[in-house]
């Protein structure tokens, strides 16, 4: 009889028991609806006339739109390692540690990416393209213990997110994600897939081994890629990755709207049958089209393709400012198309993922 063992798909045995939920949870969403997130939803956002908010309590520009936020919510640590009080998009970290225990108190997920500047040089930002910064790292000493104490930053930031009841708030780690590009100084032209692997085993031993963060899923993502081997050339290993990723733009529409179905397509039926294998969950963890230029974009072009997919989730990008958006906001000509995708039921929000109570067996 063959046996298939997905039981021990979670990678942190130590993992606390809302983590260890969570993960169930996640594991066995499938056919549950696919929650959509958006990167620093509740830090900023966009009003009807394209000038920009920061730092409301409680607004979303999804929560605008819709009546609820996003059920997913991502945030970026880049420049904690520098020891910043603003990460690189300027959003004040005590925020952020806020906004994550109370999108935590509602019932939905928080997902956290990391653009850091580069550790050999400090001063260089997360876009230098620097070689083998990584192979540095791993045989210098001094570049070493530097880069553990970014990664001591990191452990502190997520072993300090307690609601006030004293519970650690479990969320997804995303680190050096698009790495099969070679736009940041982990990307695939600045190390060899060894060195990447090496590296992520490294980092992540440290934080969950070494630190004992216990409420941590790990995400490994890349960019878009040609196949299987390409998705795996540098997979750390089932035992280092909790949840199976891909970041994908859709670039160029409407003459790219076909193109970037099938594409999105093609990629997601290989996370799925990567996930069938490991029973580990897949999500699209970075996507969007730039200002929604195409206005039902949401229920013809994606809503097909990812309804039915089995993905847990997908993330588009922030709200940055009036050419850099990628979820509608009051006023947009896409709202109409983003509402009916939620009428759709396919696609969940606040609402629908609180109700599956993710932290809950
Ligand atoms: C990019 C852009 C940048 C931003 C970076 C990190 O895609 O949104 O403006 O600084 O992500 O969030």
């Amino acid at each position: 009889m063959a046996v298939i063992c997905v039981a021990h798909a979670q990678i942190n045995p130590r993992a606390t028991a809302l983590t260890q939920n969570l993960y169930a949870k996640l594991a066995s969403s499938v056919g549950k609806g696919v929650y959509f997130g958006h990167q620093d939803a509740l830090a900023y956002g966009l009003n009807a006339d394209g000038t920009r908010w920061v730092g409301h309590a409680d607004r979303s520009d999804v929560k605008s739109v819709t009546g609820q936020h996003p059920a997913v919510i991502g945030y970026d640590l880049g420049h904690l390692e520098l020891d910043s009080l603003r990460n690189l998009d300027k959003v004040p970290f005590s925020r952020m540690k806020e906004n994550i225990v109370a999108t935590y108190r509602r019932g939905g997920l928080n997902t956290i990416s990391w653009h850091p500047n580069n550790p050999v040089d400090p001063k260089k930002s997360t876009w230098d393209k620097e070689e083998f910064t990584i192979r540095k790292i791993l045989n210098n000493e001094n570049h070493r213990k530097n880069y553990l104490s970014w990664l001591d930053k990191l452990a502190d930031f997520f072993l300090d997110l307690k609601t006030p009841e004293g519970e650690l708030v479990p969320v997804i780690f995303r680190p050096f994600h698009e790495h099969t590009g070679s736009w940041f100084w982990w990307g695939a032209d600045h190390c060899t897939p060894e060195e990447y692997i090496t590296f992520w085993q490294m980092s992540v031993n440290y934080l969950l081994k070494t630190r004992q963060v216990n409420n941590l899923l790990i995400a490994y993502s890349t960019d878009a890629f040609r196949d299987r081997a390409h998705y795996l050339e540098r997979y750390p290993g089932h035992a280092y990755t909790d949840l199976i990723g891909m970041d994908t733009y859709h670039r160029n529409a409407p003459e790219s709207n076909a193109s970037f179905q099938s594409e999105l397509s093609r990629m997601l039926s290989i996370l799925k049958v990567l996930s069938d294998e490991s029973g580990k969950p897949f999500a699209v963890t970075e996507m969007g089209l730039e200002q929604i230029t195409v206005h039902d974009w949401w229920t013809r072009i994606l809503l097909p393709v990812i309804g039915d997919s089995g993905a847990t989730y997908f993330l588009v990008w922030r709200n940055g400012y009036d050419k850099h958006y990628y979820a509608p906001y009051p006023g947009h000509p896409s709202v109409l198309d983003f509402r009916k995708m939620i009428r759709s039921k396919k696609i969940l929000l606040e609402k629908g993922i609180r109700k599956q109570n993710i932290y809950q067996r």
